[in-house]
């Protein structure tokens, strides 16, 4: 029995779950995910009725011959796993950067765009807080949908504040906010990954913080300018990576290269942040996560998608590998392990 299929038991020992909820109960990536779903179908250890997912008589037996128990929440109540909770300044933070987020541009699925949740956004910055990596330091960030740039600026902490953005309708949100509030140590300005990074912006930065697409091409490419972007042994870097779109094979690869580039990892946060996809329109979309299912799975009743924190800390230079072929189309974005993305 491999770890997806019995974490998969062990949840509908305890409850029966729509197929989204079950998402969150397990840790494969979603290719196989449903390809384990399928099977436990077709050897009667699952039903499903009413968008419900039920374990069968034959798959109870099976579950208590491999001596599995209901599966017992533990994730602890009040920081919800996230480590840190927004006290003091930093739920002031959260309370306004709420009536910010409610005007944001909404996501779109050019960019692979999908925004994580408020909490989520503003946990991120207090994570930074904690690890010194906010104060008086200089950040870069790499795509900004998530906004986490103003929840930045929301603490008065840091000294400067860059964001690289593609998608000009955040470009020109976040520069009208900037110019709003008087905030003259946040800039942003429109780049597109694959081209290289401006030169006056190498070596300059503290700390990064991106939440890259997850192709291999493409997270090698935004780790790469980042790590450009750095000062040298010391900075710190932050990203999200999910299990969802990301198998440990290419997990290994990512760690590897960052290595690789004089990096250690200092820190990952698992399911971190929560995203706030689109519900029907996922359904509707047909992204290959719909299209793979069995059956077709009923519009999504939580925020499924989530991803981990990383933290890493330069050891030495960072050293920024040669760049492989840069993709130029949606293999920036898609590749078979991309469930939630749009080919
Ligand atoms: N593909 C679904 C939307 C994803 C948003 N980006 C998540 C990347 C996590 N590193």
């Amino acid at each position: 029995m491999n770890r997806t299929q019995k974490q998969i038991f062990r949840a509908l020992m305890a409850k029966s779950s729509t197929f989204w909820q079950l998402i969150r109960e397990q840790d494969g990536h979603l290719a196989h995910f449903t390809r384990v779903l399928e099977e436990m179908m077709a050897q009667g250890l699952i039903r499903c009725e009413d968008n419900y997912i039920y374990l069968t008589d034959k798959g109870k037996k099976v579950a208590d011959e491999q001596g599995l128990f209901p599966l017992q929440p533990l994730t602890c109540p009040t920081c919800a796993g996230k480590t840190v909770t927004l006290q003091g300044r930093f739920f002031q933070v959260l309370e306004e950067f709420k009536d910010i987020a409610r005007q944001r541009p909404p996501a779109i699925a050019e960019f692979d765009q999908g925004y994580v949740d408020t909490m989520s956004t503003v946990a991120r910055v207090a994570i930074m807080y904690e690890r010194g990596d906010l104060e008086n330091q200089d950040i870069f960030l790499l795509g900004d949908d998530d906004l986490t740039s103003i929840a930045i600026a929301l603490t008065g902490m840091a000294r400067r504040i860059t964001v690289l953005e593609v998608d000009d309708r955040l470009v020109e949100f976040i520069d009208a906010l900037a110019r709003q509030r008087g905030w003259t140590n946040l800039s942003v300005q429109k780049y597109d990954v694959r081209q290289p990074l401006p030169r006056e912006l190498q070596g300059q930065y503290d700390t990064f913080l991106i939440d890259p697409v997850e192709t291999l091409p493409g997270i090698s490419l935004f780790l790469s300018r980042c790590v450009l972007s750095l000062r040298g042994k010391g900075s710190a870097g932050y990203f999200g990576l999910t299990h969802l779109e990301a198998s440990r094979d290419k997990w290994y690869a990512i760690q590897k290269l960052i290595l690789e580039m004089n990096f250690v990892i200092t820190d990952i946060i698992h399911d971190f942040q929560e995203y706030e996809l689109e519900r029907e329109g996922f359904v509707t979309k047909n992204y290959p996560l719909v299209n793979q299912a069995f059956g077709r799975p009923p519009v999504p009743d939580i925020n499924w998608y989530t991803s981990n924190f990383f933290r890493l800390e330069a050891v030495g230079k960072p050293r920024v590998p040669e760049n492989g072929k840069i993709p130029v189309g949606r293999e920036l974005y898609f590749d078979d392990e991309a469930y939630a993305t749009l080919p």
